[in-house]
């Protein structure tokens, strides 16, 4: 049986990258198979694009920058494919709504941002870590990074809601850690068996 794939969204702070590696881990212990799968991937060429990009050390238009982080994730695809056909469950710490919400928060036309990641494969379910700004703001502030204002993730947080759908899941991410983590491994325990892959992302009901 194929493995499931699982997206984590959110705003930033909201604890996603915790609670996906804590997650794999978990599910490890359980004796599943479980694999920690991030987008942007930093480490492949586009990767490294995005990166500079993100810290600042280079400039690239809108445009530009969207279809670089939409490559990144389909220059993964095969490989996610791969791994899932061989039962591994695969958990994304972001994907292809962080594209679009990030983007549309800029500026760009919001049906022009879903085009580039039309046919990717189609997540089992998206896990939303909801928080308010005010209460990811008492994490103790933003990096240093491109995206991370309060002016611009206030926007993303609209975008999102824009995408969601009665298929997510949505996470209390105020809450503690262990509750949070526990939310999200009940939501992975119900999921029912999965299907054949689906590629397609955007046709069904996303
Ligand atoms: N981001 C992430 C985008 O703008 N588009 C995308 O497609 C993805 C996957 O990149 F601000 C943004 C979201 C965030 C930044 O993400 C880096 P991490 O999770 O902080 O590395
Ligand atoms: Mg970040």
């Amino acid at each position: 049986m194929r493995g499931h794939l699982i997206v984590v969204e959110g705003c930033d702070r909201s604890g996603k990258t915790t609670q996906c590696e804590r997650l794999v881990q978990s599910l490890q212990e359980h004796g599943k198979d479980a694999e920690l799968v991030k987008f942007p991937d930093r480490t492949t060429q586009t990767g490294k694009m995005i990166d500079s990009y993100l810290k600042q050390t280079s400039h690239l238009d809108d445009h530009a920058i969207h279809l670089l982080f939409s490559a990144n994730r389909w220059e993964a695809m095969d490989a996610l494919k791969e791994k899932l056909s061989q039962g591994k469950t695969l958990i994304v710490d972001r994907y292809a709504f962080s594209g679009v919400a990030f983007s549309a928060a800029k500026g760009l036309d919001f049906e022009w941002c879903r085009g580039p990641d039309v046919g990717l494969l189609v997540p089992d379910v998206v896990m939303f870590l909801d928080l308010t700004m005010d209460e990811a703001e008492k994490r103790g502030g933003f990096g240093e990074e491109r995206y991370e204002k309060r002016e611009l993730q206030m926007q993303v947080r609209k975008e999102f809601d824009k995408l969601m759908d009665d298929t997510w899941k949505m996470v209390d991410a105020s809450q503690t850690k262990d509750q949070v983590h526990t939310a999200m491994l009940t939501i992975v325990n119900e999921l029912p068996a999965p299907g054949p892959v689906r590629s397609g992302l955007w046709k069904e009901t996303q």
